[in-house]
């Protein structure tokens, strides 16, 4: 693919050169690994030290709010100022999708291949509750993970992970304190150590949607008959699952995606090159460009990004603000790895009134966000997945509880 910049190849979100076609599987991952351990060593050096002057308030959770389940509701957790920002666990390794259960307690992955426990008071639980077989090579291994919507009576949940021949989804049965694996419902995937995708998330229509990157391969992204550089959306996932339907193509590497309150639009974050990162509204049938178009470009017979970044910023994880009573309400928040921040854009409809860049290079690197049962918001820091510059207590997860205020429902 020809770049628009010359990219220093390895402090990227992808390393472009993997593109070759030619070159076998086993090769390519002794080259990723080569290149990572070199992106590794040498892409920290600028980083701002005045951070270590300023560290993140370290407030107990507790004090914010109701973390014991209150008899009456409290309303979400509002700040009268500022946002506020606590660290509420530690020592997480490449931490990549945080999901809460029914009952407060949260589940958290961590891409070497174990998925934590975050009980209701905010413990994160030194035992992990499942450990998995994955092969992390890269940005691969154990990335996104779903709670089923009806786990109070299936007690079901879903991870995607890169297994020796692809990446998959497995439906796992949490029993007691233990994820047992259940089936597999969804492989055929190819794998990559560069845009291997991994979000999963249930719909409005309670259906369950996966994000596939092209591994390598932009070809992958026009191709329909494969399921790589796609949208894909799967129903029978408490049965056997099997082929999913491909709900858009001409996908990069989409990194999470959700849907407006209100109008039930889906919006999804996506990897761009050396430049034009996406925020896409995704409909069905439609086809996103890559590699044909990027950014805001392809018209008409490519749908242009809603939102194209010209400067990288990497956007990940991504939610809309559902929960009232803060000025961020209505809003679509993301975090950003290389840009290392929260960016809150703000949307009339499909039309796109503010984007705000928040904590920018407080905490690194930032993997997902995700709005919690008590309104608050919680955030995964990545300074351990080879590409960032750790600091004691990495990797992070974050509480932030929004401004109050009145935002766009
Ligand atoms: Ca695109």
């Amino acid at each position: 693919m020809p770049s628009k910049r010359e990219a220093t190849a390895i402090d990227r979100e992808d390393i472009r050169a993997w593109h070759h076609r030619g070159m076998s599987p086993r090769l390519l991952i002794a080259v990723a690994a080569v290149a990572l351990g070199m992106a590794a060593a040498g892409c920290n050096g600028s980083e701002d030290e005045s951070e270590r002057a300023a560290p993140p308030p370290r407030t107990e959770p507790k004090t914010q709010t109701e973390s014991a389940p209150a008899k009456r509701s409290p309303g979400p957790a509002r700040t009268r100022g500022a946002p506020s920002v606590s660290t509420v666990a530690t020592g997480l390794e490449a931490p990549w999708e945080i999901a809460f259960l029914p009952d407060g307690r949260a589940l958290v992955t961590e891409r070497p291949g174990r998925v934590r426990l975050l009980s209701r008071d905010l413990k994160l639980r030194e035992e992990p509750v499942a450990e998995v077989d994955v092969s992390a090579i890269g940005e691969s291994g154990l990335l996104g993970l779903a709670v089923d919507p009806r786990f109070k009576r299936n007690r079901f949940v879903y991870l995607y992970r890169t297994a020796q021949t692809g990446n998959e989804v497995l439906r796992y049965r949490l029993e007691g304190d233990r994820l047992e694996e259940d089936a597999r419902i969804l492989d055929g995937l190819e794998a990559a150590p560069i845009h291997d995708g991994g979000r999963i998330h249930f719909g409005p229509d309670e259906l369950l949607y996966v994000s596939t990157g092209e591994a390598g391969n932009p070809s992958f992204a026009q191709d329909p008959g494969s399921l790589n550089g796609k949208m894909l959306r799967l129903r029978d996932f408490r049965g056997e699952g099997g082929r999913p339907e491909i709900v858009s193509r001409g996908h990069r590497n989409v990194q999470r995606f959700d849907w407006q309150p209100g109008t039930g639009r889906l919006f999804a974050t996506e990897f761009g090159p050396d430049a034009n990162d996406e925020i896409n509204i995704i409909r069905r049938g439609q086809n996103y460009g890559w590699p044909d178009a990027q950014g805001d470009q392809g018209a008409p017979r490519f749908v242009p990004a809603l939102v194209d970044y010209e400067d990288v910023i990497a956007p990940s994880g991504a939610t809309f603000i559902s929960q009232p009573g803060s000025t961020w309400t209505g809003g679509f928040l993301l975090a950003a790895l290389r840009g290392e921040q929260l960016r809150l854009v703000s949307l009339d409809g499909d039309r796109v009134t503010g984007d705000q860049a928040l904590f920018e290079g407080r905490f690194g690197r930032l993997r997902t966000v995700v709005e919690g049962p008590d309104g608050a918001i919680y955030a995964l820091t990545n300074n351990t997945d080879g590409r960032g510059s750790p600091k004691e207590g990495d990797d992070r997860i974050l509480r932030i509880v929004p401004p109050r205020g009145r935002g766009r429902r």
